[in-house]
C-alpha cells in the first residue's frame, strides 16, 4: 500500500512529506494506522546528524498511537480494530532480559531494531524501490506503520489518540523513572533537574508517590509555573543562586533534626553532564539515589569523586521509565482516563504532519512542552 510520510532523507535537512510503499505484515507482525504522535527530542538527535548509529532515509518518530488494521501469520495478542501504542522498548516476556525481572530492556529484536529493519532482517518501507529504514522500531511519521506484535501495547479504545500517543515516551519515561527505577516512598526529598517534557512528567510522579518536597531546578524562569502546574514545592534557577549550586540545594533541604542535608532522589531530565554530576553530588550522604534519565551527546562522560559512592550515594540510569512496556502503558493510559495523572496541559502545539517541521523548531527553541502530530 500507499503511506503518507514525513521521511528524513539526510542528516540535518527538514524532513519532506512522501507517499511511501508499506508492504503488509508478515509473520508475528501487525499493521498499525497512526493516528497521531508526538515530537521527541531523541528524533532531532538522529535528524540533526548528532547520533552516530543514525540511518537514513528513515521514518522517524517513536511516541505514537493508532488502530490494528491487519496482521500478519501467528498473531495471537492482538487483532484488527485493537487501539495500540507502538513501544520503542519491547516485552517478548522469553528473553534472558524479561525473565530476568530485574531490566525492562528486551532483548528479542534489539539488534535488528537499531540496525532499522523489522526482525526478518528486511525493511517494509520504500520509496521508488529504494529501501527506507524503520526508526527505533516503531517509525510513526507515516499514517500506516508495521511493528513487531511484541512492540505494541493493547490499550483502551476510549482513550484519545492526540493525547495518550505521549505515553509511548514522555509520560511513562518521567513517570516510570519514579515509581519503577527510583521507588519513591511517602514523605521523600526529591530534586527534578531539567522542567521539560520530561521532567514535568517526574514531578507529576512525585506527586503520585506523595513525595513531600519536590525542588524543580531550570536554567529558564518560565518553567517555575510549569512545574508548580504539576505538584512542584520549590524552584531554583541555577544562574540566580551564586557559584555553589549544590551547597545551595543541600542547604534547602536540611531540617533542625538533619543537618547533614542533601535529596533522597534526584533526576537529571536535561542530558547535561555537568548537571548530572551535581545531580549524584545533591544526594543525602549514606542513601541519596540520583537517577540519569536524559540522553548525553555521543561520546560524553560523567565524572564525580569516588568519595561520593563510598559515603553511600548511588547513581542508577533509566531507560522508559524502567517500564516493562505491555504490561505496563496499558495501566498508565487507565491512570489517565481515571484523572490520577494529567496529560492535556503538557501538549502545547497539534498540528497536521505538513506542520512536522515547525514543530522541530519549536522543540529546538524550547518553545514547547510536546507538539502532537495529528493524521
Ligand atoms: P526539554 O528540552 O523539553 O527539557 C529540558 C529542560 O532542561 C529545559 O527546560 C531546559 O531549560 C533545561 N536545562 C537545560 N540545561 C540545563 C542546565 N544546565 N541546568 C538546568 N536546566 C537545564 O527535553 P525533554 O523532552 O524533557 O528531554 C530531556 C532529556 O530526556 C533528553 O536528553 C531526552 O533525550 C531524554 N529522554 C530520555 C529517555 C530515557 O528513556 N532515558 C526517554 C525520553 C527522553
Ligand atoms: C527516547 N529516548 C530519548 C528520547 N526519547 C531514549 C533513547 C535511548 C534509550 C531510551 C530512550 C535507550 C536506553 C538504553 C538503550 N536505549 C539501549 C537498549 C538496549 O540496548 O537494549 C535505546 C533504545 C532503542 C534504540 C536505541 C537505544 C533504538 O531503537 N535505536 C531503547
Ligand atoms: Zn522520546
Amino acid at each position: 500500500m500507499d503511506v503518507r510520510a514525513a521521511v528524513a532523507f539526510q542528516s540535518g535537512k527538514p524532513l519532506e512529506l512522501a507517499s511511501v510503499r508499506l508492504d503488509g505484515p508478515r509473520a508475528g507482525e501487525v499493521l498499525v494506522e497512526v493516528k497521531a504522535t508526538g515530537i521527541c527530542h531523541t528524533d532531532e538527535f538522529t535528524l540533526s546528524g548528532a547520533d552516530p548509529e543514525g540511518l537514513f532515509p528513515a521514518i522517524l518518530g517513536h511516541e505514537g498511537a493508532g488502530v490494528v488494521v491487519d496482521t500478519g501469520p501467528g498473531v495471537t495478542s492482538v487483532a484488527k480494530g485493537d487501539h495500540v501504542i507502538p513501544l520503542y522498548t519491547p516485552e517478548c516476556r522469553q528473553c534472558p532480559s524479561c525473565l530476568s525481572r530485574k531490566t525492562n530492556l528486551c532483548t528479542a529484536i534489539r539488534a535488528t531494531q537499531g540496525a532499522g529493519v523489522m526482525p526478518d532482517g528486511t525493511s517494509r518501507f520504500s520509496l521508488d524501490g529504494r529501501t527506507i529504514h524503520h526508526y527505533m522500531g516503531c517509525s510513526t511519521f507515516a499514517n500506516f506503520t508495521v511493528l513487531p506484535e511484541i512492540a505494541v501495547a493493547k490499550i483502551r479504545k476510549d482513550a484519545p489518540f492526540d493525547k495518550v500517543c505521549y505515553i509511548g515516551c514522555g509520560v511513562t519515561t518521567g513517570i516510570g523513572a519514579v515509581l519503577n527505577t527510583a521507588r519513591v516512598e511517602p514523605g521523600a526529598k526529591a530534586i527534578v533537574f531539567g522542567l521539560g517534557g520530561i521532567g514535568l512528567n517526574v514531578i507529576q510522579g512525585l506527586r503520585l508517590a506523595s513525595a513531600d518536597m519536590i525542588i524543580g531546578v531550570d536554567r529558564n524562569n518560565d518553567k517555575k509555573a510549569w512545574g508548580e502546574r504539576f505538584g512542584m514545592t520549590h524552584f531554583v534557577n541555577p544562574t540566580e543562586v551564586g557559584p555553589d549550586l549544590v551547597a545551595h540545594l543541600v542547604n534547602m533541604t536540611k531540617t533542625p533534626t538533619d543537618q547533614i542535608g542533601g535529596a533522597d532522589y534526584t533526576f537529571d531530565c536535561t542530558g547535561n553532564v555537568t548537571v548530572m554530576r551535581q545531580a549524584l553530588e545533591a544526594c543525602h550522604r549514606g542513601w541519596g539515589q540520583s537517577i540519569v534519565i536524559g540522553v548525553a551527546a555521543a561520546g560524553a562522560e560523567i565524572a564525580t569523586r569516588p568519595f561520593q559512592l563510598v559515603t553511600g550515594r548511588v547513581w542508577k540510569g533509566t531507560a522508559f521509565g524502567g517500564a516493562r512496556s505491555r504490561t505496563d502503558v496499558p495501566k498508565i493510559v487507565d491512570w489517565y482516563m481515571e484523572g490520577k495523572i494529567e496529560i492535556d496541559p503538557m501538549i502545547t502545539h497539534v498540528m497536521p504532519l505538513a506542520d512536522i517541521n515547525q514543530a522541530f523548531d519549536l522543540m529546538r527553541s524550547g518553545q514547547s512542552i510536546r507538539s502532537v502530530v495529528t493524521f
